[in-house]
């Protein structure tokens, strides 16, 4: 096989996985916040079932352009603020009792991603995935951190990527998105294109499509 026909054997390969991963449901409701307003993050932590799909923040804001700060989705997105004490931390709720058997199984991944932005030098932005065996936040099994120290560009996104394995037994999941308040200096950390998305593991596919992404976030450091 020549050079260029493993290049177009590559590039046909990734083509299809993120065809099939982009077809694969996101399980977030409004995950690019273009349509339903915020409520409070005690409210939706709470009740998990009576407040799935909505995202409960701590001290945030659904907004359009902001300064420099352009939405890189859709027309809206999500600015968070100080809210005074370590961390200004945004949650949705997703229940993925429809994937029991994968899950049970032992071989389901999650994959969670968002993109953050901030006109501030050096913002620490953060996401994480927690499992859970029932709708209830006294019900937890693990968490699953990553986060990103932010370039000082307005006018770049840069995602934070977790691809954990999910636990046998969980029910519920919760999204987190996370600014360190005091790396905010006064600042907004802006949150939008959020992505959760179960997927088998360990499959050729997901692999490629990892792989994928870090070509992504590569390409997006270079803007
Ligand atoms: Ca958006
Ligand atoms: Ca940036």
């Amino acid at each position: 096989m020549t050079a260029r026909m493993q290049t177009i054997c590559v590039c046909t390969s990734l083509a299809m996985a993120f065809a099939t991963a982009s077809a694969r449901a996101n399980l977030l409701v409004d995950p690019g916040f273009e349509n339903n307003p915020t409520t409070n993050y005690f409210t939706v932590l709470n009740n998990f079932p009576g407040f799935q799909g909505f995202w409960g923040v701590e001290a945030a804001t659904i907004n359009g352009v902001d300064g420099p700060v352009v939405p890189p989705e859709g027309v809206r997105m999500l600015r968070m603020v100080s809210d005074g004490l370590i961390a200004t931390q945004a949650f949705q709720t997703t229940d993925v009792t429809s994937y029991a058997a994968l899950i049970d199984s032992g071989g389901a991944t999650a994959q969670v991603s968002a993109l953050f932005n901030a006109n501030v030098q050096a913002a620490a932005a953060g996401m994480s995935i927690r499992f859970f065996s029932s709708g209830s936040w006294a019900s937890p099994i693990s968490a699953v951190f990553g986060n990103l120290v932010l370039d000082s560009n307005p006018a770049t996104w840069e995602p934070v990527l977790v691809a954990p394995p999910v636990p046998v037994g969980t029910r519920w999941m919760v999204t987190e998105l996370i600014y360190n308040n005091a790396s905010l200096q006064g600042h907004a950390g802006y949150v939008d294109a959020a992505r959760l998305v179960i997927v088998p593991e360990p499959t050729t596919l997901g692999l490629l499509t990892l792989g994928g992404m870090a070509i992504m976030r590569r390409r997006g450091r270079k803007l």
